[in-house]
């Protein structure tokens, strides 16, 4: 098995101590880092967002390969920056004022970055203003909102409002989701997107960065 193979069937298994060590082991081999992002992790987590889309795996084994992930990118990090490789947009993502559930949340990050974009993830029990400036300061193309909470989810409708009577409209979708938002309601509050689960979170969000 190639390493590249090694590093994306680690990840699956959630082994991240492998995993560092295969990423170190491929950058030692002169691997571009570019290619073991590509071809090793990326490639691993896309897998495993397959499967949870298709109920294949489920939560724990979405975070523990996630969490390899994580540790796989922090030894390659450094490399692809010298590598100049481009991120392919960048998100603004956070639970919505009053909403402490961040499982999920994490799950979307985790799925966005796997795709290559950047992700700005603001936490949870985040006010609307602070969406709107994390979108200004770093130029986001989506501002990302999960809420868990019937009485969080029109949070959603203020972030939509705020966007609209800023100079971020037209500049700025607004992609939603959580247990109990419906596209229903994304159509209601004028909301750019819904997306049911992460995985899909992840394709539309980068549909609409290289659009
Ligand atoms: Co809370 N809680 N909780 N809770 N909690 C729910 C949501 C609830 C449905 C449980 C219930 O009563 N059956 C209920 C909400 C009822 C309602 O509003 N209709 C509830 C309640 C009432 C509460 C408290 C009010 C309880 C209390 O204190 N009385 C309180 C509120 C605190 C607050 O936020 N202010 C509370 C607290 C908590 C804990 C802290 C104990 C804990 C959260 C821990 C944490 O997140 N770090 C917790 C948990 C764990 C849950 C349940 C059990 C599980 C939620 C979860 O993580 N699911 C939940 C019951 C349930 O959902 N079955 C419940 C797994 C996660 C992967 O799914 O987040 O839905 P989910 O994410 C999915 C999709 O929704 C989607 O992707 C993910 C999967 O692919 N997705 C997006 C999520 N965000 C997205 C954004 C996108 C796109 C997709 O685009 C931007």
């Amino acid at each position: 098995m190639s390493i590249l193979n090694e590093i994306s069937s680690w990840l699956q298994q959630g082994r991240a101590p492998k995993v560092k060590a295969c990423v170190q082991q491929a950058l030692d081999e002169g691997i571009p880092a570019s290619e073991i992002l590509e071809q090793g992790l990326l490639d691993g987590m896309g897998i495993i967002g397959q499967k949870f889309k298709n109920n294949e795996v489920f939560v724990p084994e979405v975070l523990i390969a996630a969490r390899a992930m994580s540790k796989g990118v922090e030894v390659l990090r450094p490399h692809l920056v010298e590598d100049g490789v481009e991120e392919k947009g960048t998100v603004v993502l956070g639970t919505v004022k009053g909403d402490l559930h961040d499982i999920g949340k994490n799950l979307v990050r985790m799925m966005m970055e796997g795709k290559g974009l950047k992700v700005i993830d603001l936490g949870v029990d985040v006010p609307v203003e602070k969406f709107l400036d994390a979108a200004r300061e770093n130029d986001a193309r989506i501002i990302c909102c999960s809420a868990l909470l019937t009485t969080t989810m029109g949070e959603m409708r203020s972030v939509v409002e705020a966007v609209e009577a800023s100079e971020l409209k037209g500049k700025v979708s607004i992609m939603i989701g959580g247990a109990p938002v419906t596209q229903t309601f994304c159509e209601q509050i004028g909301a750019s997107r819904y997306t049911a689960d992460a995985a899909t979170a992840a394709e539309v969000a980068l549909e609409l960065c290289t659009a």
